[in-house]
């Protein structure tokens, strides 16, 4: 079996949000069929799917009630089994959202678990509340705080317990040393790569085994974590994994990987361990923020583009991107959205789509997809921003700073939906969307991009079949060159074939001057002098190997 993960372009989809047939407001798997021939034409050979599980949808779907059904709201398994098949015809493999860290308190396991003579009691993590001091008021078994700004612990009335969450209190935590628990992912897992589906993206991959339930250092966010991020445990889960289901399917992993350090993702992902075969880390992301993501700092293309750098030489492969539907859109973060709107598009583009590592496009991307302009609380919809909301405000953040925390950094910004036309919300839907769509699809959607030869759409396919007919930008070696304030330069390279990629974050003109042939730039020129317009990429082929 070859690496054939290593080759392709990968696109994620927030099925919620990319194309509703049957006007009910949200997007379907018959509108992801519908859009196949798109992604084709773009160039995608991996599709990413979030959650479309049977789901309460308390985290859209990020709590998951039944592994093995699909959300009614997404269609029907007939829909997925055909999906698999139209995607296979059109090579073009899909790989599933295994949320397996926990599942929703809706899922039959759950349920029986709440009973304590329950065999599926030990599914999950309960633990008696502490006596409390002299009030004899029970408290809570650790002081670990959660992912979505609450405590951890939930009570249960009906058996005088608490249950572990790390995220809501209706994302109940699987309890990893129960073997019955690994077994029975296993066959969840077996039974989607039965069906036909590629492998999967491990939601929070590296927290799902916890050392211990003793406190935690008090911190301002995750107090808890040391006990439970990237224990032993867990790799030997993901060894387990492979080992005995992964490696019987021409599968892939790519495992979500929280508060990893290069040292430690290269322990989750490198190929002589046998455990996932990229992951996605976060640093990079964490650049324009202070200690939370709430809080931003300015943008330095300096400290970003070192990070990237940091990776690409620390680990073997990675999996890179510049958005995902839990982050904002990366033209409205790390370009301009405004006056270099396109070019900063397709900068990033460039940057994204020539490092080393497969890359991952989420979906709206490839137009250009711009942060929402959204006005009032009421517009929101996502959990972790609502709760992030209340905490800011018992905490007595004036108004301004936490309606702009939300506005910039909430998970919502990516969710809005995918912007086809310029028609009816923007040809989304014919009903009432479920989330508010973009005024902008007026200007920026996929009809009028695709007429349009000098668009960020039609610089993405050209990029992507670029990429795709080139081993030197799909399996050469990195290099950085050059990181300034805002140029960074690198050099891919493979044998005696070496291309040097030159991307500018300045939004005035600046220089590089390189001897070589011109393989691509943002603004389609046909030579170059060495000079770059604001926000400009060029490829490069070089002659010389030194
Ligand atoms: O939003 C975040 C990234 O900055 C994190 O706090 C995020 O919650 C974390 O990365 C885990 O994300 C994943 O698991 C969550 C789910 O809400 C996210 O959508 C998913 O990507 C719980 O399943
Ligand atoms: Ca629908």
């Amino acid at each position: 079996m070859t690496n054939w993960w290593r080759d392709k372009v990968a696109y994620q989809i927030y099925p919620r949000s990319f194309q509703d047939t049957n006007s009910d407001g949200i997007g379907d798997l018959r509108g992801i069929i519908k859009r196949l021939p798109y992604l084709k034409e773009l160039g995608i050979g991996i599709l990413w799917l979030s959650p479309v599980y049977q789901s309460p949808n308390d985290d859209n779907g990020y709590d998951i009630s039944d592994y093995r059904d699909i959300h009614p709201d997404f269609g029907t398994m007939n829909d997925m089994d055909e999906l698999i098949e139209l995607a296979r015809h059109l090579d073009i493999r899909i790989i599933m959202d295994m949320v397996i860290n926990h599942t929703s308190d809706e899922h039959e396991w759950f349920k029986e678990s709440r009973n304590p003579a329950s065999p599926y009691r030990d599914y999950y993590i309960w633990r008696p509340g502490k006596k409390g001091g002299l009030s004899g008021k029970r408290k809570l078994p650790n002081n670990w705080t959660s992912f979505f700004a609450e405590d951890c612990w939930e009570y249960d009335e009906q058996s005088g317990e608490y249950y572990l969450h790390l995220f809501s209190k209706k994302q109940p935590d699987l309890n990893y040393r129960n073997p019955a628990v690994i077994e029975e992912v296993k066959s969840i897992m077996r039974f989607w790569l039965d069906k036909g589906i590629s492998g999967f993206r491990f939601d929070v991959i590296n927290v799902i085994y916890k050392n211990s339930l003793e406190n935690g250092r008090k911190r301002f966010i995750l107090t808890g974590r040391e006990h439970y991020v990237s224990c032993e445990g867990t790799h030997e889960i993901l060894r387990d994994f492979r080992r005995t289901v992964l490696s019987e399917y021409d599968c892939f992993s790519v495992g979500e990987s929280v508060m990893v350090t290069p040292k430690t993702a290269a322990d989750l992902a490198d190929p002589t361990r046998h455990e996932l075969d990229m992951l996605f880390s976060f640093e990079h992301m964490e650049t324009d923020t202070v200690i939370v993501k709430w809080f931003r700092r300015r943008f330095a293309p300096k400290r970003f583009c070192e990070t990237i750098a940091k990776w690409q030489n620390a680990l073997e492969w990675n999996a890179n991107y510049l958005e995902n539907h839990d982050q904002p859109r990366s033209v409205s973060r790390f370009g301009d959205d405004l006056r270099f709107h396109e070019e900063s598009a397709k900068m990033l583009a460039t940057l994204l789509l020539c490092l080393r590592g497969t890359p991952f496009i989420y979906q709206g991307q490839e137009i250009g997809m711009t942060n929402f302009d959204f006005t009032s609380m009421e517009q929101i919809e996502d959990i972790e921003s609502h709760n992030v909301y209340r905490l800011a405000s018992r905490l007595h953040f004036p108004e301004r700073f936490r309606w702009n925390m939300i506005r910039l950094v909430g998970r919502d910004n990516a969710r809005t939906p995918m912007q086809w036309s310029a028609g009816h919300c923007g040809g989304f839907t014919s009903g009432k969307p479920w989330i508010g769509v973009n005024e902008n699809h007026i200007k920026i959607n996929v009809e009028s991009q695709t007429a349009n030869p000098d668009s960020i759409l039609s610089y993405y396919k050209k990029l992507i079949s670029l990429r795709n007919g080139s081993e030197v930008l799909r399996s050469g070696e990195f290099k950085a060159i050059r990181i300034s304030k805002d140029l960074f330069v690198y050099d891919r390279y493979l044998d005696n074939e070496k291309i040097t990629v030159i991307v500018s974050f300045s939004k005035t003109f600046s220089r590089y001057p390189i001897k070589g042939e011109l393989l691509l730039s943002t603004y389609n020129r046909k030579d170059f002098d060495g000079s770059l317009m604001p926000y400009e990429a060029v490829l490069i082929r070089r002659e010389d190997l030194t």
